[in-house]
């Protein structure tokens, strides 16, 4: 059994070393291993101090977050944290790499604190649902005031040793990264002067001024309500409320009670399971079994929209980029659009103008093919058209290095055909990305049956450099995303023409938790791109299937959203919130009387069990079919590229939450009016009669071959 905190004395100087990697997560190990230290420590008068550090790349980045919803395992946290602090002897911690959360809180129970100067220190657990449940809410603002402990906690973000020593987290910054000894000589240099233990819990300067304290707290709470939905933020505020109010004992126990039902919020188990599938979803077959190659120089076809932002991205992550367009007027365009990117943060005080014009030396733009013989990897973004790709691609094949990868950004259209278009189809790999291309944050890394498995562990290590969430996508019509997006958009459709408004649909898409609904969604992007794919797809349509014809009524307006002034809503000139549209509303009622369809009223949750429904049975034919690893590369997908609420863990997670049986009975209830659309996924029926859920099947190491 691996020792969790290594205990040995040196000079005096209790050390205590936690060691459980990758991490130093506080496991039920690791908490038994430093209360047992601590009171070693305390009981033996040969020691004058204490010091804690951790072993590997971190100090201690948090709870265990595999332990929640565990039966709990004792010594709890809070139990350890004040044990260090109400230790009699000194204690520092001594940080490196991540304090995070409740490593965060041992530190700040301890009574002084050292830092390399490349330590992150944060309070991220608001991003779990949960809030700093071991005094982290008492033991911060007493430290550096309400405001700033308010800032961390709500915000999660990570800071520095510089920013922590300013507002006063931490007490010194080491000169070198050896922490063990720079935490030695800072112990040594406090016993030298004497220095007293210092109990966090009895610091009060940092709150002295209550009248300004209370209007940090007034504050965040105003900021903690607009945050849609979310649970933990209000009841961090009300922490710190505890903390200014009552001493200190008292507000340890509001802590304890407001940290329970954060616990139990279904939001706490959404956000676990999203930080976990984010990190799962990056270990693909191939990136086991293949080494990636090289790539220093990137070749982008294309420099429309997403060309464009591609070439951001790319240069962002460092590394060349060589831009072909078809001539010399797009191709200048195409370069305006990426300097435009720059000069905004020039504008904003994010860039430098050196360290644009430093960005911008990396970018070479040309029409000449020709121009791309040394890349690496050559990514086209150019008309979603098969033949202008098959044409581009015929040119990569003739001017491409052997060994180049070459990619596709497209959105619907068949990778496996556009890589036996070329002699080397082994190459070839899909790498879809989002608008902005730049800002999104997902990567649908797209798989054809002929590419080989370096390629695709090339393209998940281009997603690291680019800090993208990569998923792996199978082929098919959309591939993950795009194909959900289809089937739920064609449920809102159905909706429509059965008797809800556009407007109460996006209304209850955003209070689902979605930053906006389908209608306000197709007015962003444009109704033109739908419609197209409507068209391209009309020939394949099957006969039986409903079709809704609103949409195409307003495109033959040339409604088409927010880029022509009117589309599902009316914008005034120059604005992005658009206005419900009677006109609209005309066109609709004329389309249900064409239709021969008697509208209906719908309560909302009439719709949104209609809504997830179909996201929930798209998503799992996209699993049986194997487009999708597991359920949590749906979620993914999803939280990532369609904005489905992170806090609900993404569209799988929902439905076993809300349970598998319901969502079944639900789809079968919507399948006596329309049997075709609302034919239940195999997969799902199986699940239901086994009595599983979809996460079981996330736990699989081959995902349900
Ligand atoms: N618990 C369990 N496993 C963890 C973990 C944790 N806290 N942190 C990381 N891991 C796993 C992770 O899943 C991955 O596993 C491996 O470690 C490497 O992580 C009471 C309630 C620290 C910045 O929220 O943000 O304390 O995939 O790939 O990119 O108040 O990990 O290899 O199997 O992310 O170098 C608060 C969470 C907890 C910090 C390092 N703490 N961790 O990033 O590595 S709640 C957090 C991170 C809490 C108390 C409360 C990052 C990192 P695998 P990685 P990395
Ligand atoms: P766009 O019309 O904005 O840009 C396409 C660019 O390709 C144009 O600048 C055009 O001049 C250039 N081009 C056309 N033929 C060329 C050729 N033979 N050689 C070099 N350049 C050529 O289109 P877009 O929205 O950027 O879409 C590009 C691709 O990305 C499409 O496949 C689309 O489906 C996909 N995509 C689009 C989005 C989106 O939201 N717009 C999102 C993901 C993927």
């Amino acid at each position: 059994m691996r020792t969790a905190v290594h205990y040995q004395v040196q000079d005096h100087v209790a050390l205590l070393a936690i060691d459980n990697p990758p991490v130093n997560a506080l496991s039920a190990a690791v908490r038994q291993g430093l209360l047992a230290a601590v009171r070693a420590a305390q009981a033996d008068d040969t020691v004058h101090a204490v010091l804690i550090t951790g072993l590997g790349k971190a100090f201690i980045a948090g709870a265990d977050i595999r332990e929640f919803g565990l039966p709990p395992q004792a010594p709890s946290l809070p139990d350890v944290c004040d044990a260090i602090e109400a230790c009699r002897k000194p204690v520092v911690a001594a940080i490196h790499g991540p304090a995070h959360g409740g490593g965060l809180e041992v530190a700040m129970s301890a009574h002084y604190r050292v830092a390399t100067s490349s330590a992150k220190l944060g309070l991220p657990e608001v991003q779990l649902g949960l809030l700093p449940g071991a005094g982290g809410t008492q033991r911060a603002p007493r430290l550096i005031g309400a405001q700033a402990a308010l800032d961390l906690m709500l915000s999660g973000r990570q800071i520095g040793a510089p920013e922590a020593l300013r507002m006063g987290l931490i007490d010194h910054i080491a000169t070198s990264d050896d922490i063990q000894l720079e935490g030695l000589a800072y112990v040594r240099h406090l016993l030298s002067e004497g220095a007293p233990v210092r109990r966090t819990c009895e610091q009060t300067q940092a709150m002295a001024d209550r009248a300004v304290q209370q209007a940090a707290i007034n504050a965040a709470r105003a900021d903690a309500a607009k945050r849609r939905g979310l649970f933990s933020p209000l009841k961090i505020v009300d922490c710190v409320q505890a903390a200014l109010d009552l001493p200190f004992a008292e507000g340890l126990r509001t802590e304890r009670a407001l940290f329970q039902q954060c616990l139990e919020s279904p939001q706490r188990a959404g956000l676990i399971h999203a930080f976990f599938a984010e990190r799962e979803v990056l270990k693909a077959p191939e990136t086991r079994s293949a080494k990636p190659r090289a790539i220093q120089q990137v070749g982008v076809i294309g420099g429309g929209t997403m060309g464009a932002g591609i070439a951001v991205a790319m240069l962002d992550a460092g590394l060349q980029v060589i831009l072909i367009e078809r001539d010399e007027a797009a191709l200048a365009q195409g370069r305006t659009r990426v300097e435009k990117v720059y000069d905004g943060q020039v504008a904003k005080s994010r860039l430098t103008p050196q360290g644009k014009a430093g960005i911008l030396a990396r970018l070479s733009t040309s029409t000449d093919y020709a121009a791309l013989a040394q890349a690496d990897l050559v990514i086209e973004a150019v008309f979603e058209d098969m033949a202008v790709k098959h044409a581009v691609f015929a040119q990569l094949d003739r001017y491409c290095k052997p060994g180049a990868v070459l990619a596709t950004n497209t959105s619907y259209l068949d990778v496996n055909a556009i890589a036996s278009s070329i002699s080397r189809p082994q190459e070839v790999i899909g790498l879809h990305f989002f608008s902005p291309a730049h800002i999104m944050k997902l990567l649908e890394i797209v798989v054809p049956a002929k590419v080989s498995p370096d390629v695709v562990a090339t393209a998940f290590e281009l997603a690291r450099r680019l800090k993208k969430v990569p998923v792996r996508a199978g082929v098919c019509d959309g591939f993950i995303g795009n194909r959900i997006l289809a089937t739920y958009r064609t449920a809102a459709d159905h909706l429509l023409e059965d008797g809800a408004s556009p407007y109460e649909i996006d209304q209850m898409v955003r209070a689902f938790g979605f930053p906006i609904g389908p209608y306000e969604m197709s007015d962003l992007a444009g109704g033109d791109i739908g419609w197209a794919t409507r068209k391209r797809r009309a020939a394949t349509r099957d006969p039986r299937a409903r079709y809704v014809h609103i949409a195409d009524r307003l495109c033959e307006q040339g409604w088409f959203g927010q880029k022509s002034g009117r589309g599902w809503y009316r914008y005034a000139e120059g604005s992005r919130t658009g206005t419900p549209d009677p006109e609209v509303m005309a066109i609709v009622e004329a389309e249900r009387t064409k239709a021969g369809v008697q509208p209906r009223s719908f309560t909302t949750e009439d719709l949104q069990r209609r809504y997830l429904a179909a996201m929930i049975n798209e998503g799992a034919k996209v699993i049986e079919e194997g487009i999708a690893l597991r359920p949590l590369d749906v979620d993914v997908t999803l939280v990532h590229g369609y904005g489905f609420p992170r806090h609900r863990g993404g569209p799988m997670k929902y439905a076993d939450q809300v349970g598998l049986a319901q969502i079944l009975a639900d789809i079968r209830t919507f399948a006596q009016t329309d049997p075709l659309f609302w034919k239940p996924s195999a997969l799902l029926i199986t699940l239901v009669e086994a009595g599983r859920d979809f996460d079981s099947l996330n736990q699989l190491e081959t995902p349900h071959a």
